[in-house]
């Protein structure tokens, strides 16, 4: 493998700022991505002045150059079942199209704990909530975009004391009910990702397997560090995992990456997988702004395959 990094920068990055958004908030970050009808959303969070988040919606022709919408997308409801689940807010989305539909994935934060909401849109102007898909502690869940037997597969990430912070596997026949969990990827110790690691992107269907972006922290004496990472899946079988590269494929590096209003984080939430076989890879800096780079698939499949470290 040649020297070149795996994920070459934009030279435009950050591609989104608050000075973009035309209502106030003072973050945007960590956005979920996806095409549709030709063109490029990402779906992302921002904090209000009160610290507590809600998801705008930016579109772009080209993957690089976003216009916000006037409106944010969601915003916690202030009646009903979610009012109470979202009161401190709504974070960190993934999309998932599966035929047609366009499911979002998001952490809702309440005094209760933090828990997973499953809404859908068909035009990215409205958008239903389903139902609240978890208990709490469980954030990060990213929902496979294909069915396995007619099943759906979804990545978690629960919290335990013992074993914190892991990549799980759930199955489900409705996207409602979900079950029969269990780990797929541990983080391992003295490593770039011990503390903890989460699904990032929602996986890329490739010819050897599914594509999963994760990312993973490191404590350091000055904070913890957020990096990204990848792993390959099969493809008929999520829940067997074919390799977890040893190395991350992004660190905190640009000055926007290393400061911001959480220092030293780069942290996806959503991949667009290109025809010419590269992706583009989304991700917010330092939880202020969002970034944006290209990698070439193959190039990620090899580093799961050629440099693996043990999955469990
Ligand atoms: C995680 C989540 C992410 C955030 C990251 C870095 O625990 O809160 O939304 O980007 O921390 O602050």
């Amino acid at each position: 493998m040649s020297n070149r990094p795996l994920v070459t920068r934009y030279e435009g990055n950050p591609i989104l700022t608050k000075h973009d958004v035309p209502y106030p908030v003072e973050t945007v970050h960590n956005a979920g991505a996806t095409k549709f009808e030709g063109r490029y959303i990402l779906l992302f969070r921002s904090h209000l002045q009160n610290g507590r988040s809600i998801i705008g919606i930016a579109r772009s022709d080209d993957g690089y150059n976003f216009h916000v919408d006037s409106k944010p997308f969601m915003v916690p409801p202030t009646e009903g079942v979610f009012s109470r689940f979202e009161e401190y807010g709504v974070e960190d989305p993934r999309i998932c199209s599966i035929d047609g539909v366009y499911y979002i994935t998001y952490s809702a934060y309440s005094r209760f704990g933090v828990r997973i909401g499953l809404a859908k849109t068909i035009d990215f102007k409205t958008v239903e909530r389903i139902s609240l898909i978890s208990e709490p502690d469980m954030r990060n869940v990213v929902i496979f975009p294909e069915t396995f037997n007619g099943r759906y597969a979804r990545l978690d990430r629960p919290h335990s004391e013992i074993n914190p912070w892991a990549i799980w596997l759930s199955w489900s026949s409705d996207l409602v009910h979900w079950g029969e969990s269990e780990p797929v990827i541990n983080p391992v110790t003295y490593h770039w990702d011990q503390m903890k690691i989460g699904p990032g992107a929602t996986p890329i269907r490739t010819s050897d397997g599914w594509l999963n972006i994760f990312h993973g922290v490191f404590p350091t004496m000055d904070g913890s560090v957020y990096r990204l990472g990848v792993a390959l899946h099969d493809i008929a079988n999520p829940a067997t995992v074919l390799g977890v590269a040893d190395d991350w494929i992004l660190s905190p590096e640009d000055s926007w990456e290393l400061t911001g209003y959480v220092h030293n984080v780069v942290f996806s939430c959503g991949a667009v997988a290109e025809d010419d076989g590269t992706l583009k890879i989304y991700w917010g800096a330092a939880d202020t702004v969002m970034c944006v780079g290209t990698a070439r698939i193959a190039d990620l499949v090899r580093l799961c395959r050629d440099k693996p470290r043990t999955a469990l």
